[in-house]
């Protein structure tokens, strides 16, 4: 098993030294060989690779040594190692030399998110949900066909994918005994895990109607791609971005409708022309959500050439990695720092940057053009024609993102008859086929897609998001995908509604289902009733999407999710606020 892990490691590390030479900076320093822990706890020789750790400059890896928990586990063995480790493993768990339960904690619960493996210890233990990455939201068929493979032999209680509100799917059930063949599986297909969660870049948000888009400002697809390349490296094993402080998120827009929701991440690229017609992006930084503080971001009072857009995210990425804080998980993402350099200082050090890094600085603005013509959000679902004639795309709804490996396939089955076997996710965890031939829209109405899913959804499923919830994730304080999809189908059958209504369902204060984005939105936490505690959720509302979005506020605290709480609650929201009446019958 050693002489294995051995030679991986070696073949590994003239690969990675290959690919990183042009590219390690003066600050980096000789690389730490710290020991590495084996599951049962004795320690391995030091590691011959170069790993993130190597990256950080003296001031960051002084930072992450009196650092956090999560400092230490990463300093202890890299993050970027993960890959390695799990071929090791699942290998020894073949051969019955290794259970999941004899891995070090650390090791199962946070290290294998850097391949993409999150243990899901508290709902089902010994199973993993892996996350890819998918920028700017790209699937094709037989990648579907890949995923509905790789989970339809687990249980259907947890062999199910999931659409994210990052626009890329998650796999469910997945054991460490198969974890090392659905990686190199997804790898074959085109599929990348690396880095798809803990101190790492998420998956980079672009707009799922890219270049389809009558009203496109720009093309994001090439763009999210390249971002994805500079982080993950084109072989998707890097280890210059895998160290980060905290978690960080990119989003890029191609049109003035914020698809990618460049507001809530913490970097975010708004498409914008300057005054010769020049296209770049408005640079805002800062946006997040967390249990302690979510905020919108702000502007950094920088416009950048779009040819410029790579080199400006490696910027802002360095200055966090080098320079962002290692203590507090709960007070470390970029808008903290943000605010300690403050705005100016912050835009000066990335500007300075990006000279360094060759950009004219003439091509640098610090006057912001802003477009001063009216404008509204579309919706993407349903058919729209496209920038070219004859094609349009076609948006379908996917109830809170959620897919049985049937679905799955018929996905892909639509998209190799109807759109060249192409699909796009969005953040609304819906799904878009572009391209398809006018000619063939009639025909496509009856594939049998559209007995498992709706062409045309209800007023609220159509814009309802839930985060995974309870069901599978150890924070939930409330099931939401389920209750979401029962709520709706109840508050539907008694209530006409005369506009969509933007639902979000987040299971706990981390609003990984965006609750601050929601028109009406529930995140959950606890209620009383009768004086025992029941699962409850407070409830948001008035949040905006596209350009100039601005987020919800919290309007009712603690509510019993139990029906004869909820129902009432939320009817009295829709009729109250976006002009609900009650059917007939229901009234
Ligand atoms: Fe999230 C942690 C699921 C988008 C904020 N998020 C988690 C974990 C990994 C916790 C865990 O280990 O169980 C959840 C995994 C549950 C599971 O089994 O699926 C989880 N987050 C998700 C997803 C799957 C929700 C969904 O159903 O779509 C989304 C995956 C996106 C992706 O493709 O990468 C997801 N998470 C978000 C978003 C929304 C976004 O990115 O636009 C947010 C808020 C925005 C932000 O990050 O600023 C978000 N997730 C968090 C946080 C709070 C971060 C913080 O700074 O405190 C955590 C907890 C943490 O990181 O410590 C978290
Ligand atoms: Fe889990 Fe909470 Fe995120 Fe929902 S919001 S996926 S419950 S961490």
């Amino acid at each position: 098993m050693r002489a294995t892990a051995t030679a991986v490691l070696a073949l590994y590390a003239s690969h990675v030294a290959a690919f990183l030479a042009p590219q390690m900076s003066a600050v980096q320093k000789a690389p730490v060989t710290a020991p590495a822990q084996t599951p049962s706890g004795t320690k391995l020789t030091s590691t011959p690779v170069t790993t993130s750790n190597d990256f950080l400059s003296a001031d960051a890896l002084e930072r992450a040594r009196s650092g956090n928990k999560w400092e230490k586990v990463k300093l202890n063995r890299a993050g970027d190692l993960a890959f390695q480790d799990v071929q090791e493993w699942a290998a020894a768990v073949r051969s019955g030399e290794l259970t999941w339960e004899q891995l070090d904690v650390d090791d199962a619960d946070i290290r294998l998110k850097w391949a993409g493996l999150f243990h899901r210890r508290k709902r089902h233990p010994g199973t993993f949900m892996m996350r890819m990455k998918m920028p700017n939201g790209i699937v094709t068929s037989d990648q579907l066909r890949f995923c509905a493979d790789a989970v339809a032999k687990y249980d259907p209680s947890v062999g199910v994918i999931d659409i994210t509100t990052r626009q890329a799917l998650q796999l469910r059930g997945v054991t460490l005994e198969d974890a090392d063949r659905v990686i190199e599986g997804a790898r074959a297909h085109g599929l990348c895990s690396y880095l798809s969660g803990a101190d790492n870049t998420r998956n980079i948000v672009g707009s799922p109607i890219a270049g389809i888009d009558p009203q496109e400002i720009i093309d994001t697809r090439a763009l999210c791609t390249a971002i994805n390349h500079m982080i993950v490296g084109r072989d998707g094993a890097s280890p210059a971005f895998a160290n980060l402080p905290r978690k960080f998120n990119i989003a890029v827009s191609g049109s003035r409708d914020d698809f990618a929701h460049t507001h809530i991440n913490d970097l975010g690229l708004v498409p914008v022309a300057d005054a010769s017609g020049r296209i770049g992006f408005n640079i805002v930084v800062g946006g997040f959500f967390s249990a302690k503080r979510a905020d919108i971001s702000i502007p950094l009072g920088l416009w950048v050439p779009a040819d410029a857009a790579v080199a400006l995210c490696r910027a802002v990425l360095e200055l966090y990695r080098d320079g962002g804080a290692r203590k507090d998980r709960q007070k470390n993402r970029l808008m903290y720092l943000v605010e300690q350099r403050g705005v100016e200082a912050f835009r000066d050090a990335i500007a300075a940057a990006l000279a360094a890094a060759g950009v004219p600085s003439a091509d640098v603005r610090r006057e912001i053009p802003e477009p001063s013509t009216p404008f509204a959000r579309r919706s993407v679902l349903g058919v729209h024609a496209q920038a070219q004639p004859g094609l349009s795309w076609v948006g379908v709804h996917v109830p809170v993102g959620r897919l049985t490996p049937e679905t799955t396939r018929l996905l892909a089955d639509f998209a190799d008859a109807y759109s060249g076997g192409e699909a796009r996710l969005t953040v609304e965890q819906d799904v878009i086929f572009p391209n398809v031939k006018d000619a063939d829209l009639e025909a496509m109405r009856v594939h049998p897609l559209f007995g498992a899913l709706p062409l045309e959804a209800g007023a609220l499923s159509a814009g309802t998001v839930a985060c995974t919830g309870a069901t599978y994730c150890g924070f939930g304080l409330m099931v939401t995908k389920e209750r979401a999809v029962d709520v709706n189908a109840k508050l539907e059958a008694r209530l006409h509604l005369p506009r969509p209504v933007r639902i979000h369902w987040t299971g706990c204060p981390n609003s990984c289902g965006q609750a601050q984005i929601g028109d009406i939105a529930l995140m959950g936490s606890v209620a009383k009733v009768d004086g025992k505690t029941v699962e409850g959720c407070d409830i948001f509302l008035g949040g905006t999407i596209g350009e100039h979005a601005k987020l919800a506020e919290k309007v009712l605290t603690r509510i019993p999710t139990a029906d004869d709480h909820l129902l009432p609650v939320l009817e009295g929201l829709l009729i109250e606020h976006f002009g609900a009446t009650l059917k007939a019958q229901a009234a």
